[in-house]
């Protein structure tokens, strides 16, 4: 009887005193930390857990909230990670979309959260150190759980993405999208049980929960887990890592503190970056800094990762290197679908088994995004070098990444537009020098209307997360469109690009 995650990833350590993780100063061994996880599943099943069945968790980031993770490949149970950021609005879609049969939400949030759990579903609660009635209810429990049965196609996890129309999608992600995904980066950055992971990223999204933790998993590695990013923790613990993984905001936040030294990183192995573009300047400045080169990989939530440079040849700036082992690329014409040669630009598609089982009870969606022979479409342009790395030149979707963060600009003008006094809207991504892109939001007033940008600003505040809330709100007296009626968005970035911050 074999769970095809659980056991390659977590299971083989069930006996192992050696350190997975150390979080404020306290180390949690594999084996501690995989009887926390069996009591979890124990208390799951206790519940009424069924395979198949959801569990959302919208708590800060410790190592119970990651248990929660291992509770639910043991059950067979698809995690559906929330953002922390996300308003009840945001998460009462979620959670009427995905009907999970138990919703786990940090204590301070519990009243509001139980008007929305679906009927039928168990709330229970999880706080910043661990504390709450979930890690209350388990410690009532077994210690030890035989995994349930699990093959390559069954759900591992749900992920939201918004969509560039419409709303969230459901990325379903089965048991061996992640576990062929672990196995090929750990072996690309040459992983072993000598590594120390410095995890700062949060667990809700691809890269802190699956890159992340189960690259380290699967190396038999130990991470040093904090809580979020703060930089003077992490120039602290830097000593004591080998690697670490981040978004571009990591490394230039890192560049900028004086005490970042080539003296303090020097025993370093591997600094990788992704999910959002590494500015070629600062690979370069980082270079220079430390003597090491960053390695920067490309992936998605629908497909875990799919290029990443390599180990050891040349890291080369501004791309994203080879598609992964397993993983098929081609470059198409976005019109015609026809392949296109290297040097040309095009669509990005991928195949491979990281590529996801569809979006959550949507076939049609699913069906637009990708081909007859199983190719994903992207929504990334990208083009292919002489030498065959990638790199993405563009994006055909309409998304703006801030920090690492995905912002759809279609769901923030619905928002806006909604309001009173608005006739119409658009959202842009503008430069940033920590954020690499902020949201700003351009408006026409409805006529006869002067609506107020802080008035406007104040009643988006309950609908949407704090990270995609316009830094700005430009009034303007119409949106520049193109001949076909298109808002012409590169004219507005351009046009709010220098204007100062609200
Ligand atoms: C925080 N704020 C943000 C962001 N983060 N605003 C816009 N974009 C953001 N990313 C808000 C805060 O709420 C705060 O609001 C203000 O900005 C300043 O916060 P600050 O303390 O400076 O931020 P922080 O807490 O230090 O967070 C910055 C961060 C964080 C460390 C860069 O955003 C982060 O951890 N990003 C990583 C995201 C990530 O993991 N992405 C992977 C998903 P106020 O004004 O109220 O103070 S993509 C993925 O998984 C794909 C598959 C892939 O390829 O990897
Ligand atoms: P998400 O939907 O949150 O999974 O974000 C995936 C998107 O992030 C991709 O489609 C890309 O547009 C972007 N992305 C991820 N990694 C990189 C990278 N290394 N460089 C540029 N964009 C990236």
């Amino acid at each position: 009887m074999a769970n095809h995650l659980f056991d390659p990833l977590f299971g083989r350590h069930a006996t192992s005193n050696a350190d997975f993780l150390t979080a404020g100063g306290a180390s949690l061994s594999y084996s501690a930390f995989l009887g926390l996880s069996a009591q979890m599943a124990n208390l799951f099943t206790t519940l009424g857990a069924k395979k198949g069945d959801r569990v959302a968790l919208q708590v800060s980031k410790s190592p119970e909230a990651l248990a929660v993770y291992a509770a639910c490949l043991r059950c067979g149970l698809a995690l559906l990670p929330l953002n922390t950021g996300y308003t009840i609005a945001e998460v009462d879609y979620f959670l009427s979309d995905a009907e999970p049969f138990l919703v786990i939400c940090d204590p301070a949030k519990a009243a509001d959260v139980a008007m929305i759990v679906p009927d039928g579903s168990r709330l229970l609660t999880l706080d910043a150190n661990g504390k709450g009635s979930l890690t209350d209810d388990a410690a009532e429990q077994e210690d030890t759980q035989a995994p349930v049965t699990c093959g390559p196609d069954d759900l591992a996890a749900i992920l939201y993405t918004s969509g560039t129309t419409g709303r969230s999608k459901g990325a379903m992600l089965s048991h061996d999208n992640l576990l062929s995904n672990a196995r090929a980066l750990a072996g690309l950055w040459r992983f072993s049980e000598d590594d120390v992971l410095l995890h700062a990223l949060p667990i809700f999204h691809t890269h802190g929960l699956f890159v992340a933790v189960n690259v380290t998993a699967i190396s038999g590695a130990k991470m040093l887990f904090h809580a979020g990013f703060k930089l003077e923790r992490i120039l602290e613990d830097l000593p004591r890592a080998t690697v670490l993984m981040g978004v571009p905001t990591f490394y230039t936040r890192l560049l900028d503190a004086p005490c970042f030294t080539r003296q303090l990183v020097a025993h370093m192995r591997l600094f990788v970056s992704g999910s959002a573009p590494l500015q070629a300047e600062t690979h370069e400045r980082f270079e220079s800094q430390t003597g090491h080169r960053i390695l920067e990989r490309y992936g998605m939530t629908e497909t875990n990762m799919n290029t990443s440079n390599p180990y050891d040849g040349e890291r080369r700036a501004g791309t994203i290197g080879f598609p992964l082992p397993g993983v098929d690329l081609r470059i198409t014409d976005p019109e015609t679908a026809r392949r296109l040669p290297d040097g040309e630009i095009g669509m990005i598609e991928v195949r491979g088994p990281n590529v996801f089982k569809g979006y959550w009870r949507m076939p049609e969606k699913t069906a637009q995004e990708m081909r007859d022979d199983g190719f994903f479409i992207t929504g990334d342009l990208g083009r292919i070098d002489d030498d065959g790395y990638l790199s993405i030149v563009g994006r055909q979707k309409d998304l703006i990444i801030s920090g690492g963060y995905n912002i759809y600009p279609k769901e923030i003008e619905g928002l806006i537009d909604a309001l009173p006094g608005v006739g119409e809207s658009a959202v842009v991504g503008v430069p940033d020098a920590d954020f690499g892109e902020a949201v700003i939001a351009a408006v026409v007033p409805a006529p006869g209307a002067q609506p107020d940008p802080a008035k406007l600003l104040e009643q988006l505040r309950p609908m949407l997360a704090r990270f995609k809330h316009p830094r700005n709100i430009h009034l303007v007296e119409e949106l520049p469109r193109n001949t076909m009626g298109k808002v012409q968005k590169n004219i507005l970035r351009a046009q709010f690009s220098n204007a100062p911050a609200a």
